[in-house]
């Protein structure tokens, strides 16, 4: 590796790939291990800093790899143990770090455990490890509790076998929840990071990491905790964010710190308030957490400048940097997000809702230059550099998410941020690999591909490429400094050290630039910064 620098992640960009959907080495119509190596080069050159991986583990493929089978091997699918290591070594020469997705609150039902849990009795130690139950009702046919499944119907599931009991799965049947009280769990997730952490592995973003506890006795949520559609879960809640879950991850940490250089981690949590976020970190417990607070923003002056200070507080209070995200494999693509109208869901739009792309798109070139001047660390979705927006024409009878068989055909499900990747202009599926990849791509996507990019220096690819590069060179990015400047309400304007200033504005007046060199620009600032307009200033003092 190139950098040494122990405090890397404070300030890293990472980027995430999606495997399925990155590179196809294979033509089989998914993205493989080997096809994120043949790309590796390209990642280097964006300017990126880390990897993070979806998972990649044998997997039935229920939840696309959320359900894992087995937590030290690689999904035949996508490659082998061995094409993941050379795929680390090889990132490590070109001074990429590399995370990947531990998912610990549920195993697939394909996972030794749970068939052991099945064949095992109630009470038995083979069933502790899951969350069984007997069911309500004269005959116990009735679900434990009135608890939901995050994609939708009961988060219950009747086994077959003759003693009738019930599992907790939040999510898919095919996940059945861990009992994060039993110490086996504890000790069994201790063992698969220094499995990984062995082969070098930098690290590990954690899947549903606010999910791990259930509150004693798993009582109902009622109306209080009542599942709401894109609304983050209240403070209290019964299966969100229990007291104790940051405790899970000190132990992860010590883990981390045996290691050298140490190991780091990043959460996907979904907690009620950037304060509650902020327990989860600090020296002896997570390095960083994805601040959702921010992405669930609409591109509106006041709402981020109040997210975003927000932030920044809670998190210095615990000496974390701020983890900034504008998309992931789970939201819609927020080039879309930014060109809708201003109600609805903020991260899941109605697939019929009215997008203007070329408004999103413009707004989208700001918001990266918003992000990365920042302190903080970031990560970026692939494909975000090459602006790609929300697909919302997959035929029904291609819809992978298994959102959509379970919420009953009344919701599309995410796949529509996770169509794989256009690399050339032509091409049975646009350079990605193979004739049929597993989701289609829209034919205009030729005109977002890499190559097409690549020709035009106007391209998002080569705006995201010089703003990351200006990032790497630009020291005052690396510091905690941050002060905002007030000019005016429709504008976000704030200086890095004594002469760095990012200016966005969202208002119709357009903006006097300062005097200075001007660095970069999301749009032309030939008589002032106009609407929807980020720029990076060298005020030069
Ligand atoms: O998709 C969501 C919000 O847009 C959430 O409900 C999401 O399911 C939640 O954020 C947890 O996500 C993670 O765990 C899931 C998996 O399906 C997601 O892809 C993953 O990011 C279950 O493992």
């Amino acid at each position: 590796m190139t950098d040494d620098d122990p405090n890397w992640w404070r300030s890293a960009v990472t980027y995430q790939i999606y495997i399925r959907s990155f590179a196809d080495s294979d033509g089989d119509g998914i993205g493989d291990v080997n096809g994120i190596r043949s790309r590796l080069r390209y990642l280097a050159d964006l300017g990126v800093d880390a990897l993070w991986i979806n998972p990649w583990y044998p997997s039935p493929q229920a939840d696309a790899g959320y359900d894992v089978a087995d937590y030290r091997d690689i999904e035949p699918l996508f490659g082998t143990l061995g094409d993941g290591r050379a795929m680390v070594d090889e990132a490590h020469q070109l001074g990429l770090r590399v995370l990947l997705d531990i998912v610990p609150n549920h195993t697939s039902d394909e996972h030794r455990w749970f068939q052991e849990a099945l064949a095992a009795e109630p009470g038995s130690p083979e069933r502790a490890r899951y969350l069984f139950r007997p069911g309500k009702g004269d005959d116990a046919d009735q679900p434990p509790n009135d608890w939901v499944s995050e994609f939708g119907g009961t988060a219950w599931t009747r086994i077959r076998q003759p003693d009738g009991e019930w599992y907790l799965h939040l999510f898919d049947a095919k996940q059945p929840d861990l009992n994060w009280d039993n110490e086996e769990v504890r000790s069994e997730f201790l063992d698969v990071l220094r499995f990984w952490f062995d082969s070098g592995v930098d690290g590990f973003r954690i899947d549903v990491a606010h999910g791990l506890l259930k509150a004693p006795g798993l009582p109902d949520l009622g109306s209080e905790f009542k599942r709401v559609e894109g609304a983050p879960p209240k403070a209290g809640h019964p299966h969100w964010d229990q007291p104790g879950v940051p405790d899970i991850y000190r132990a992860w940490r010590e883990v981390g710190e045996t290691y050298d250089p140490p190991r780091v981690f990043v959460a996907e949590a979904w907690v009620s308030s950037v304060a509650r976020l902020a327990d989860y970190l600090g020296p002896d417990c997570l390095h960083t957490a994805f601040d959702f607070h921010v992405t669930r923003c609409r591109w509106d002056a006041a709402q981020l400048r109040e997210a975003i200070g927000n932030s920044l507080a809670a998190h210095q209070l615990v000496g974390a940097p701020v983890t900034w995200v504008l998309s992931n494999h789970d939201i819609d693509r927020h080039v879309t997000r930014y060109g809708r109208g201003p109600t609805g869901d903020p991260l899941h739009g109605r697939p019929d809702e009215p997008v203007d792309i070329a408004l999103g798109t413009r707004r989208a070139r700001a918001a990266i230059l918003l992000e990365l001047a920042l302190p903080g660390t970031v990560y970026l979705y692939q494909g975000e550099e090459l602006g790609l927006p929300q697909v919302n024409d997959i035929p029904e009878s291609m819809l992978a998410d298994p959102v959509w068989e379970r919420s009953g055909h009344t919701r599309r499900g995410r796949d529509g941020c996770r169509v794989p990747i256009p690399w050339t202009t032509g091409g049975p599926s646009l350079g990605f690999g193979g004739a049929a990849p597993w989701l289609p791509q829209p034919a205009d996507w030729s005109q977002l591909s890499v190559e097409a990019e690549e020709a035009d220096d106007d391209s998002m690819l080569h705006h995201y490429r010089k703003a990351l590069h200006l990032r790497r060179v630009l020291p005052e990015l690396r510091t905690d400094d941050h002060r905002w400047l007030d000019l005016g309400d429709e504008v976000i304007a704030f200086t890095r050290g004594d002469r760095f200033a990012c200016i966005v504005n969202f208002g119709e007046q357009p903006v006097d630039t300062p005097a200075g060199e001007v660095l970069i620009a999301s749009a032309s600032i030939d008589g002032g910064i106009p609407r929807d307009t980020a720029t990076w200033i060298d005020l030069g003092r």
